[in-house]
Order: structure tokens, then sequence, then C-alpha cells
């Protein structure tokens, strides 16, 4: 992060980085959202807006263990490399601190269906006022803060868009600067029905595909609503320092396959040590109990069928 994306941050509280994924990468996420967009519709699930992951306050099913919220890193490929991209990597260093966590990821689309609402939240320390979603029992998670020659940030958001975005098209807004506000959100600006409605004070970010917007979710944000004919898919992975957390539900780095070292680091659930040893060895214990409670209710289930088949069976006979 060069000093002029530093001022640039510390001025309106967001940067968009150019090119942030290749077309290869930006097909690979493509192809795989399509997959479970199919998924979706052969289930007849139909999901407006359609959102896909989440803020990992969802767990799926009543059987369903701890820690297994829906995550966009089931979906493989690309979706893994987004963990920790060399081109990211440093902005969140530099804004979060060594040792920084994933907290939650999420895909958006927006097309003519969305009807959306801007909905501005956010705020810095607090000033998102007690109506913000964010902000409203602030237990101080929408910090920002520079001292010291450091950023601090309670969340850092990444979003990575798939494509092309005009600012009358709709997409990322927010009012610059807010991150340091020390004055309540004004309620009558908050809500926008259209985009006609949207105060002057909004930014709208015009971004192509590839581009990554890097915000912090101090800085007041939402989306403006969509007028753009084709679509916006854009996928949000977000950050925290390795002691904060926002999301209810933690990753469990075994339920996505090899990851780098790195990789596994970066989904650490929150602790004052961060991907320490110390908190490594309480961890692994975790992972390993939580491996071995899903082997016993596999088993559990299997007895169960077996029973059950053969009840059928001496019934019928
Ligand atoms: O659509 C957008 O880019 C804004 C998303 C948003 O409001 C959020 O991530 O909290």
């Amino acid at each position: 992060m060069n000093d002029q994306e530093k001022y640039l941050f510390d001025l309106r509280g967001y940067l968009v980085v150019k090119n942030a994924l290749t077309a290869d990468q930006i097909e690979d996420l493509s192809a795989r959202l399509e997959v479970q967009r199919k998924n979706r519709e052969s289930k007849r699930e139909n999901k407006k807006p359609e959102i896909f992951g989440s803020d990992r306050t969802v767990i799926r099913d009543e059987s369903a263990p701890a820690w297994t919220a829906p995550s966009l890193l089931e979906w493989g490929g690309t979706y893994i490399d987004l963990i920790d991209l060399p081109n990211i990597a440093p902005y969140l260093e530099t804004l979060l601190g060594v040792g920084y966590r994933l907290d939650h990821d999420y895909l958006k689309i927006e097309n003519e269906m969305s009807g959306h609402t801007l909905y501005l939240h956010g705020g810095g320390q607090g000033a998102g006022g007690p109506r913000d979603i964010v902000g409203s029992t602030d237990g101080g998670q929408c910090f920002y803060r520079y001292n010291n020659g450091k950023f601090y940030n309670g969340l850092v958001a990444v979003a990575f868009e798939l494509n092309d975005v005009s600012p009358e098209s709709g997409g990322f807004a927010c009012v610059p600067g807010s991150h340091k506000m020390n004055f309540p959100f004004p309620e009558e600006w908050r809500i926008s029905k259209s985009q006609a409605t949207v105060h002057e004070c909004v930014d709208r970010v015009t971004v192509n595909a590839g581009d990554a917007i890097i915000f912090t979710e101090a800085c007041s944000h939402g989306t403006v609503p969509w007028d753009g004919g084709a679509e916006r898919r854009t996928i949000f992975y977000k950050y925290c320092p390795h002691a904060v957390t926002w999301g209810a539900c933690f990753y469990n780095a075994d339920n996505y396959g090899d990851l780098t070292e790195n990789q596994r680091a970066i989904l650490t659930p929150p602790s004052a040590f961060g991907p320490h040893e110390h908190t490594a060895g309480i961890w692994k214990r975790a992972q390993a109990e939580q491996a071995e409670l899903h082997r016993l209710r596999k088993e559990v289930a299997e007895l169960r069928t077996e029973q059950s088949d053969r009840l059928g069976t001496s019934a019928d006979s």
C-alpha cells in the first residue's frame, strides 16, 4: 500500500484496486457461481435478493455441526485463492495488522429483479446511530483509527466485482470520510428507495470487472438501487484484526480441502494471540473433536438405516 493509497484510504475510507483479478480468475469464479445458481434453480429455491455464502450467523439446519455456516469457500478453486491473494494481502496487513483473519464471506447478485433500497450503514466511532444495522450496539466493532503510524480497523471488506459497474447502474456507494465522523448519521439520508433520492454526500464508485473495492465497515456505505440492465455480481470477503470477531460461527479450515499454511492461519478463530502456537494447539483439538463428532454421527445414522432396513425386511417376510 503506497503513500497515495494510504492518504486516500484515510481521507475517504475506501480504495479501488484495479485489475485485482485476472480474466481466468473472473471466469473460474463466474463458472462456479453459475453451477450454484443452477443447483438452486433445480431445487426451486427462489431466493431474492440472490445471496450466497453468509455472514456466519447462519447454521444450515438442526443437525449441522457448529462452525459450518454456508461459505463460498465450499465452492473451491479461485474462491479458495481469494482468502490470501498476493496483490490484496499487503493492503489487509497494513489496514488490520499481522495475523488478521477472514471473518465471513458472501456473494450478492443484483439485477432487474433485485428491487433494492439503499440502506446506508456503518459510521465510525458509533456514529452510525441507534438504527444502524452494524453499529447500533457499538461494542467497538466499527472502529477506524490512524495512530502512531498504524491503521486500526474493526472490519475491512474486499468487494471483488465480476462485472463492470457504472455510477448510473448502482452498486457500491459510501459517504467518503464518514469513518471518522463524530456526529450521528442523519436518519433522513439513510434510506433511498430510488437513485433519484440518494443524497449528494454519497459517492457512487465506478468499477470494472476484476477490480476490488477495499473499504472499512466504519465508513457509512450501502448498495445503490440497481438500474444497470444486466447484472452486478460481487464477492465480499471481510477481514478482522486477529482478536476481533463479527460472525458467531468460526471457520474450520479442515472443511475446505488442501489449504496453504497462510490460508489456514487466516481462517483461525479470534484470539489475542492470533494464529500463534498457543492458540493453534487448542484449535487443533477442537478440530479433532469436530472430526470425531462427524464420524460418530455418521456411524449412528448408518446403524439406524441398517436397523430400519432389517425391521422392514422382517415385517415383509
Ligand atoms: O453492495 C455493496 O457493495 C455494499 C455492500 C454492503 O453494504 C456491505 O457489505 O455491508
